[in-house]
């Protein structure tokens, strides 16, 4: 299965959230603007700065990212993720 697990720290620490669908809202979670480091599981996800996949955008293979400029962005700024395929489909 395909998942993404978000943490409000650096190198997978403080509050974690896994997730296998999108979810367009991260304030749903209390982890808009949060995140910090993320492990991704499976397939490919698309994380994004704002609400609603928009805003700036960064594809994530499956694999660990310790700190936020492993995918490219910036530190507290993810706002919505969704799988790459909908592969849970
Ligand atoms: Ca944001």
């Amino acid at each position: 299965m395909s998942k993404i697990i978000l943490y409000s720290d650096t190198d997978f620490a403080g509050k974690r959230v896994e997730m296998t669908l999108p979810c367009d809202r991260l304030d749903q979670y209390g982890l808009n603007d949060q995140v910090s480091s993320i492990v991704v599981h499976g397939g490919d996800w698309v994380v994004y700065e704002d609400f609603n996949y928009k805003g700036k955008s960064y594809t994530l293979k499956p694999g660990r990212y310790p700190i936020w400029t492993a995918w490219g962005g910036a530190n507290d700024k993810i706002s919505s993720v969704k799988p790459a395929k909908n592969m849970y489909l």
